[in-house]
């Protein structure tokens, strides 16, 4: 909201703070985003409400738009800095819930796509539930998964694709596993809006993740397959 500086937060509904959060992840106003966030936590909002209600409601308007030819590349990239500036003080929060280490996880979005939001809100509800992860970036090549997966050993490898054209690198990727002879020593999962059950079966990857949520619970499951507790 443009006129954010006449807005007092705190007399705000919780409902109409969770709209304009949603309308400044649009407008791509970092500064109302972190005052804004803090507000909604303040209220004992858990990190994941205000991430999903507020700043991934938000982003999935920039989303419909940016489809639509309503909003460019320029607005979209504020809209996206001021969903990382909310992203941030989540983080840590999100993070910590004190659990074991739950396992060793890559994760990283595929050669040819700069998309990393929601990799990265993986990666941290990854670590929150416990997870060793190790976050790659963007754009990685067969060789950087290669790379990570021989530093760091991981029992699960993540892999994020948001366009179509890029989404077909992952079998690249998991081909390039079983050519190495080292595709059963991980659990492959894969996520990104484009993607779907019957995608993640056709490239022999183990799931696809709708999102972070349900990225939590399917690593989850499959380490207890792994530990042979189911
Ligand atoms: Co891009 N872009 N973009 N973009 N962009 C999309 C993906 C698009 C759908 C927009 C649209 O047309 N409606 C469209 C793709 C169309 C297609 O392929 N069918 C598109 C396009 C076309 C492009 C460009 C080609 C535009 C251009 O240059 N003409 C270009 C490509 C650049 C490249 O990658 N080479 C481009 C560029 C950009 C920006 C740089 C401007 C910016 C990215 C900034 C950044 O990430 N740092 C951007 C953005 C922000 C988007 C949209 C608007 C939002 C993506 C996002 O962050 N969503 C997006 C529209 C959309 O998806 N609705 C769009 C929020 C995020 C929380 O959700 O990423 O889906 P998402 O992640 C979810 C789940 O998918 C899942 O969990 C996450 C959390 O719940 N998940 C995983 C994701 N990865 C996972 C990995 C896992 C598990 C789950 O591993 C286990």
């Amino acid at each position: 909201m443009s006129d954010n500086e006449e807005i007092i937060l705190s007399e705000l509904s919780t409902e109409e703070l969770l709209e304009l959060m949603q309308e400044d992840v649009y407008d791509g106003y970092v500064d109302e985003i972190v005052e804004e966030v803090q507000e909604a936590l303040s209220r004992g909002m858990t990190p994941y409400e205000v991430l999903t209600q507020g700043l991934v409601a938000g982003m999935d308007v920039v989303g419909a738009d940016f489809r639509d030819g309503i909003l460019f590349v320029p607005e979209v990239l504020m809209a996206a800095k001021a969903m990382k500036a909310g992203m941030g003080i989540l983080r840590p929060l999100l993070a910590e819930t004190g659990a074991p280490t739950m396992g060793i996880a890559v994760i990283g979005t595929v050669k040819g796509d700069i998309h990393d939001i929601g990799q990265n809100l993986v990666s941290m509800m990854w670590e929150g539930a416990g997870f060793d992860v190790y976050n790659i970036g963007i754009n990685n090549s067969v060789e950087d998964y290669m790379a990570a997966i021989e530093e760091h050993n991981p029992t699960i490898l993540g892999m994020s694709a948001l366009l179509t054209t890029t989404m077909p690198y992952m079998k690249v990727v998991i081909d390039s596993l079983v050519e190495a002879g080292i595709r059963n020593e991980m659990t492959v999962l894969v996520g990104g809006a484009p993607l779907s059950d019957a995608f993640a079966e056709e490239i022999g990857a183990d799931a696809y993740c709708r999102d972070a949520a349900v990225a939590v619970d399917v690593a989850k499951k499959f380490m207890q397959i792994r530990q042979g507790v189911v």
